[in-house]
Order: C-alpha cells, then structure tokens, then sequence
C-alpha cells in the first residue's frame, strides 16, 4: 500500500496494512461481527468512506478518522514472515506465573513470600515447568498490588529481603529453570524519589521525567482521557496549579519516555537486574510508553466503544518501535535476555512488527483478545464461546508466521478463572481445566501457565464487596452506585463477573496449617486429576519437541463445538480432537490407524496407553483425545 489511506481507500487496502487490520477487526470484536465480514470480496472492495456512511451511527465519521490516522501515523509496515525458526529455551520452556502475595507464605505471617516460592521449587520442577514469572516483588505502597514501584532495587519487606531473593534465583537456576521479572516502567508509584522530588521543586530535572501539565482552563485537566482503573488520568496538583497524569490509579504515574534521561534510567535498572542474572522481563503495558505528541482529547466514539477514552493516542503510539529497540540495543540484546510484552490492545499484525526476530524489539507479546467473545467485556457476566477461541486461535496459528512466537494462556492475575467463565458448573470445572490445558500444550508457541491452573482452580464465591481488595474493582464499584446509579446488588454482581480477585486468592496448598488461609467460602480445592493432566502434557510436549513445539500445524475440523487438528513434526504426528461444548458431539474425525495416547471424557482420564480400546465415536461433553498417528508410542511419558 503506497502514500497515505483516506477515505477513498478500499477495506482491503485499509485492512492489508498492519493498523487496519488490527484496528478493523478489534472494532468488529467489539460490535460481535464475524472477520469474514471484511474479507468478503464485495465488502473489501468498497470503500472505507461508503462503509463509514453504511454503518450510521454504529463507526461514527471520528472513529473512522481515528483509524485513518492511526495507520498513516505507523510508517513501518514490514516483517519476514517466514523467516527461519530459531530454537531457543523460551520456545521450549513451559512458564508459571507466580502472584507472590497469595503464592505461599514462607513465614506463617498469612501473606506470600519468596522464601515460601523457593520451597515450591521442587513441585514447579517436577510439574515440568522450565521458568517462572515472578509478578512485581519490589518495593511498592500497595495500591496496585505492586504495580505501583517506589523503589526499583528494593524488594518488599512483607515479601523478604535481597537476601531472599538472590536465594530463589540461586535455587531456580541449580532446577535447571529461569526467573523473569515484571517489568512496570510505563509508570512509577507517586512514591517514588523521582515523583516525590519532581512534585516537591519545580526546578528538578525530574520534573521532565513525568507528564506535568497546566489545567484546560476552568478546572479542567489538560485532556479528556480517562483511567483505566475509573475517573479522569489526571491528578491536580493545587500547590503547583498542575496537573500530571495516571493512566491507571491515582498512586500510578506516567513515565514521559521522551525524556531521554528517563529511558536511560530504564536501560540501567533493566542491566542493574540482568547482571544479577535474572533471564528477562515480563513487560508492563508496554505499548502505552509512547503517547502522541501534545496529549490531543481522544475521539469520544473510540472512547465510547473502548471504555476508555484518549486510548487510541496511547496504545501504539508513534515512538513505540523506536523505545522498544532502543531497550532491546541497550539492555536485552547484550545479556541475551527474553522479553514479553503485555499489549493489550495489540492485534496480530502489530504483533508481528513488534516481535518478527530480525526486527530486534520484543521476542514474544501477550495479546488479549482471545479473553472475551466478541462483543463482550470483562465485566459481563455471560458464557465463553469456546468456538471463538477455536478461529481465533487457528488465525493465529496459520498467519503469526514462523518468525514470531505466540503466548498461550488462558488466564493472569488480571482476569477472572477463564473455566468459570465457560461454564459455571462446578462438576465440569475439571474436564474444562484439562480440556484447555491440551490446547496449551500441543498447539503451537509457548505456554503460560498462571498459578492454581495446574489445580483447576476457578472463581471464587465473594460474599460482598468488603471482600474485594482490588483497586479497579472498588473503583469501579463507586463509579457504578455514585455515578451510574445502579443498585448495589446490580454493582457487586457486576463486580464478581469481571473482579481480579478472583485469581488473586491464597492457592489451596494445606489450610490450616500456618499458610494463608481465607474464610470458609472462599476455599478451594485442588483437583488432583489436573495436575496429574497437567504433568503427563507437559512431559509429552517435551517429549515430543519437533512436533509439539516446533511443527506444523494444520486444522482438520473446525465444526460447531468441534475442534480437531493435527501437529507434526521429525518426531511424530499427531491429532488433537475436542468437543468444545456442554453437550455430546461426533466430531467426524476417522481414527483409523492412530493410536489414542491421552483422553479426558467425563470424569475418566487415560494417559497409559491403556485406552487402546475401542472408542466411542461421540464424545461427551469437553472431551478431548489425542491420537498418535506414528509408531512412537514407546516414548511417550
Ligand atoms: O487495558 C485494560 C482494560 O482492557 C486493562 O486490562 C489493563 O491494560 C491491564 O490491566 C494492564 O495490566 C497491567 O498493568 C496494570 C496492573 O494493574 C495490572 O495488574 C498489570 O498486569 C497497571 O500496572
């Protein structure tokens, strides 16, 4: 696509740069419209503008220029998509993120800690995992439960000491796993020297360190974009007649990545922690570090469809690319260190310009919209179609390319228990759990395990909002009875569908006996099976590298609640087959020749070959087989 897009564009010129087809299909998520809307040849041939005056009120004319812009503001529209598939350790290793407040308590003080992560080494090793994501550990207020950093080098007291954490590093290391941190530098907390100095002398260098700004005149802030965590992203500072801003809570303040003493004050802690030895960085938001220049309003109709206002001047912004080589140049590429970024927003095209390996910014991305079905949000409370993980997933599969590495995960400390969210029924809670962990562990890129999903943990039953510890949620829930009306059962129902509390709760390792122990209701019990599950795939994927981790992937049966697809490799071929659904199926899959290596139907679950027996063909409901076409079966775990 040469020269700028305009509203004489085609959809398919629009959608064949990177921005757009990003940028198109994430509005078609939000409206639930299917993606083959726009690759119909009718449609991709219209023009943009006629689409806009189509859709009427449903893309106003300012989100179409929004998009506009956005795309003629990205220049770099180039990647090797086929280049060669490199192998590396954070392709082959299975990763576990650890939230370390409810991980394991170390010291009986009922709060998690390092030394309680360092004695859950030998059970992480022997679950197969390869390395682990520690959420942040620093020194921090708490706001945002440690998302908000006072000091970089400092680790939180309630968590241990340098001492402690050298030790867990030691430890990971001599299990043959790697560590990576959590890296938050699109803000620091309020708390920090270089606020406190910049808040408290006008003079300070570290003045230009932050976004101060002077109000839009009648008390007003300088912009109209909003937190994500509910309010205005400015804070006014009265003795200073300014205002600086938080795109998260009010304790969270930007960093001002033009500020090139900024960045370089990040290339030195980032090598500060590498020289340590840690093996990377799990990045924070990463692609909100460059915000358009002048902080313009945001368009009132992204913001409208978005729940967020001014994001579209944020997300990927003009100086991304250029801050993310400049970090990788500096710090990552001489240590040989990994990096992956939490970009929400970020479709697969712009995924591609970030992570293609010959492009040298990040190695691999978490994207989100795989979360929620298409027109939902995460305060909904509605039922996961399955199905729409199926097509995504497979899009992702046949287009990401072999030179970039996608993330697989179901759920973070950041979204409710994706098993509860697909079907609340308890009794089916486990099949659901193993049934998502064989999609994790034989398609293609690398597993992200979080913590409590090898015990099939799920939602946790919050009695009432004096329960909910999290920042966003309360909030939200004032928002909600102040601002919007609703009642406060209407508000706390809300609240428990989209609540990060849920996957923040103590993990049910021995209640009672000094760990951390929550009331009665909020309990739960580990499934034993899934663990069982989860350890049998993870050695089979590792057992079976060139095809799970390295080969081929090909859809065979993509039907309603069925998914059926094949991996292959040097090693083996095999064929994955699921019943994504609460109801029996016959998928159409003939296993004639094949072997069944794994099953999981009902509360039956097979993985010593034993299963060699004549199946049925219906599969009851979230049952899945994995059948092994070769005669490989010797070495399997
Ligand atoms: O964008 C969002 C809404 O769609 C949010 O989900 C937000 O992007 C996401 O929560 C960002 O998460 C990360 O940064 C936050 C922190 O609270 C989260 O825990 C962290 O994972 C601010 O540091």
């Amino acid at each position: 696509m040469k020269g700028p897009v305009t509203k004489n564009s085609t959809i398919g010129e629009i959608y064949s740069t990177a921005v757009g087809h990003d940028a198109i299909n994430r509005i078609l998520l939000q409206l639930g419209i299917s993606e083959k809307w726009v690759t119909n040849p009718f449609v991709s041939g219209l023009r943009f503008g006629t689409i806009l005056r189509l859709a009427g009120k449903r893309i106003p004319p300012s989100m179409g220029d929004a998009v506009l812009s956005l795309i003629n503001a990205e220049s770099e529209n180039d990647f090797k998509a086929d280049g060669e598939m490199t192998h590396t350790w954070w392709k082959e290793a299975v990763f576990y993120q650890i939230y370390p407040s409810s991980f394991c308590d170390g010291n009986g003080d009922g709060t998690g800690d390092i030394k309680g992560i360092t004695s859950k080494l030998d059970y992480l090793r022997d679950l197969g995992v390869g390395a682990l994501w520690l959420s942040p550990v620093y020194d921090s207020p708490w706001d945002d439960n440690g998302y908000d950093i006072r000091d970089y080098r400092k680790i939180l007291p309630a968590f241990g000491t340098m001492e402690d954490f050298d030790e867990l590093l030691r430890e990971v290391h001599a299990r043959g796993m790697r560590l990576i941190m959590d890296l938050v530098v699109n803000h620091t907390s309020d708390e920090h020297a270089w606020f406190r100095e910049a808040l408290a002398d006008p003079g300070s260098k570290y003045r230009s360190y932050y976004f101060f700004r002077p109000g839009n005149g009648g008390g007003k802030a300088p912009n109209n974009w909003t937190s994500f965590f509910s309010g205005s992203a400015w804070n006014y500072y009265p003795e200073q007649d300014l205002w600086a801003l938080h795109l998260f809570s009010q304790k969270q303040m930007d960093l001002n990545w033009e500020e090139p003493a900024v960045r370089d004050d990040v290339v030195r802690m980032v090598n500060w922690w590498l020289d340590k030895g840690v093996d990377g960085f799990r990045m924070d938001v990463i692609n909100y570090i460059s915000k358009e220049p002048g902080l313009p309003d945001g368009d009132e109709a992204v913001g409208g469809m978005m729940g967020y206002m001014g994001i579209e001047k944020y997300f990927y912004g003009p100086k991304l690319h250029e801050y993310l080589r400049e970090l990788h140049e500096k710090a990552f590429a001489p240590h040989g260190a990994f990096s992956v970024g939490e970009t929400p927003g970020i479709g697969r095209r712009m995924a591609q310009l970030v992570t293609a390996q010959e492009r040298g910014e990040l190695d691999m991305i978490f994207s989100f919209d795989h979360l929620e079905s298409p027109g939902h949000k995460r305060f909904d409370d509605y039922r996961y179609d399955l199905n729409y993980y199926r097509d995504f997933i497979t899009d992702w599969m046949l287009h990401y390319g072999s030179s970039c590495r996608m993330s697989l995960f179901y759920n973070n400390h950041d979204n409710p228990r994706m098993i509860s969210k697909i079907d609340p029924d308890p009794a089916r809670h486990a099949m659901i759990a193993v049934l998502l962990a064989v999609m994790q562990f034989t398609l293609r890129g690398t597993p992200f395990v979080y913590q409590g999903d090898e015990m099939g943990l799920a939602n946790v039953d919050f009695h009432s909002i004096d329960e909910i510890t999290d920042v966003e949620s309360r909030n939200l829930y004032a928002e909600l009875t102040q601002e919007r009306g609703m009642s406060a059962q209407e508000a706390f129902a809300t609240i428990l569908a989209g609540t990060r509390d849920h996957t923040r709760q103590p993990l049910p390792w021995n209640y009672g006996n000094g760990a951390i122990d929550p009331p009665a209701h909020l309990r739960q019990k580990p499934l034993a099976d899934v663990t069982e599950a989860y350890r049998w795939l993870i050695a089979f994927r590792k057992a079976h590298k060139e095809s799970l981790i390295y080969g081929e992937f090909r859809p065979l049966i993509r039907r309603k609640g069925v998914f059926v697809y094949e991996r292959s490799g040097a090693d083996g071929t095999f064929v994955v087959e699921c019943n994504l659904s609460d109801r029996e199926r016959k998928t159409g899959f003939d296993p004639g020749g094949y072997t069944p290596v794994f099953i999981r139907s009902g509360a039956k679950q097979i993985t010593d070959g034993s299963a060699d027996l004549r199946l049925p063909a219906m599969l009851v409901p979230y049952e899945v087989r994995i059948w092994d076409r070769g005669q490989t079966s010797a070495a399997h775990p």
